[in-house]
């Protein structure tokens, strides 16, 4: 998409409540944009992505990104996405019962995560946002310990070491640093394993991200820079971070960017694929925008109706990863009914477990707090430790008194 892209397609936007509030952008000024179509739009956006599986379910080929799937490693896709897909809507419905203080929906980005989650080796190493419930999946992160942060007890649920996936990071681009730095690390260590760092269109506007770019290109760490831009950083579009393709930003930093129709989960696993062998082999990082949508509001705490078009979600619903996929599948005779309904139960049972283990969660020890915050123990922590401690008995004293003990 070209900067003439990026402005008409805010134009093409022009009937939801943002646009019409917003009304002397430099975009809109910038008006060279306005004899392009929507149609033209979409095209040009169209022609810039890697597409493997059309939202038809149509199988088609790229001429630099290949893929040869065994009927096996197929069905495995639609059942990861299926079952991350139910997990997450599971997680939404325990939000709105109380169960969980917020959730972060990954609804629609399915396919760029099992794609790119898919396309790494297990000794690769993972940095991701808080929406990256579908690689946490592949990572072989019990789901249910992603919940524990959203419930408020604990500070992160799982041992990043065991399965190479950092724990979530809330702090917006902060984690292309870390992934950049612990790349540099593998460097050193002469190991062939690389990084993957994810963040968002919104990320991409700070200051952390130039800086892992800048300092992975000079030093030609081996990492992977995977951008979802989902349309959306809260209720500000893209059009708010970028006026090139978000892609594009690679290259001025010194290494290639790719689009890939983040819906298509064959185009995301190949990518990635290509990506983390070039960063294996000592060529350095690579930047892919997976072109997906937020299909949910931004958290359980967002309303999106106050700031986007419906129409704009309807035409998204329609480039649904596991539709596509699905429909691939059976044009192809990989799936049959039997094995849907499979998933089917499987994916009742799972959003079951997911419910009970929630449910059953204890409440934590008020001083775990303390811990963990430095590798070998800090005089100052201990002294807060010690003061929290006594602040904490104090209640129970009172309670005692009150009581009449
Ligand atoms: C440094 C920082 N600034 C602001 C926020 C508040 N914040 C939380 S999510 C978010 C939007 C992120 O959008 P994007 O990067 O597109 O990711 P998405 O939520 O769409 O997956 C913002 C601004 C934050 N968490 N950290
Ligand atoms: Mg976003």
């Amino acid at each position: 998409m070209t900067v003439e892209g990026t402005a008409q397609r805010k134009n093409a936007r022009g009937s939801s409540k943002r646009t019409t509030a917003k009304k002397t952008t430099p975009a809109k000024k910038a008006s060279p944009a306005k004899a392009r179509t929507t149609g033209q739009t979409e095209q040009a956006e169209q022609d810039q992505l890697v597409q493997l599986l059309t939202p038809e379910g149509k199988r088609v080929e790229h001429p630099e990104y290949a893929i040869d799937l065994s009927p096996e490693e197929l069905r495995g896709l639609y059942r990861d996405m299926v079952l991350t897909r139910k997990f997450d809507a599971e997680a939404t419905t325990l939000q709105r019962q109380g169960e969980l203080g917020l959730w972060a929906s990954l609804l629609g980005q399915e396919a760029a995560q099992i794609g790119s989650g898919r396309a790494l080796r297990d000794d690769d190493y993972v940095f991701p946002t808080y929406r990256e419930h579908g690689v946490a999946w592949c990572r072989g992160v019990d789901p249910t310990n992603l919940l524990g942060m959203f419930r408020g007890v604990n500070h992160g649920g799982w041992d990043p070491n065991s399965n190479n996936f950092h724990l979530y990071t809330i702090v917006i681009g902060s984690q292309t640093l870390h992934a950049t730095g612990y790349a540099m690390g593998v460097q050193k260590d002469g190991a062939d394993s690389a990084v993957i760092a994810y963040f968002g269109d919104g990320a991409s506007s700070q200051g952390d991200v130039a800086e892992a770019f800048t300092f992975s290109a000079v030093y030609n760490a081996p990492v992977v820079f995977f951008c979802q831009n989902n349309q959306w950083a809260i209720s500000e579009p893209t059009e708010r971070q970028t006026r090139v393709p978000l892609y594009q930003r690679a290259r001025g930093f010194g290494f290639p960017g790719v689009r890939v129709d983040g819906n298509d989960v064959l185009a995301c696993l190949a990518v990635t694929k290509a990506a983390l062998e070039r960063a294996r082999t000592g060529e350095g990082p690579m930047l892919i925008e997976a072109f997906t949508y937020r299909m949910g509001a931004h958290t359980t705490s967002d309303d999106p109706t106050k700031y986007r078009a419906d129409e704009e979600r309807l035409a998204w619903e329609a480039k649904d990863p596991i539709q596509r996929l699905r429909a691939y599948l059976e044009a192809e005779g990989i799936v049959d009914d039997a094995y849907l309904a499979s998933i089917d139960e499987e994916s009742e049972a799972l959003g079951k477990r997911v419910r009970e283990v929630v449910r059953a969660m204890p409440d934590p020890d008020m001083l775990a707090i303390f811990e963990n915050v430095y590798a070998d123990g800090h005089a100052l922590v201990d002294e807060e430790r010690a003061q929290f401690a006594a602040y904490q008995a104090s209640f129970a004293d009172a309670d005692a008194v009150a009581e009449g003990n």
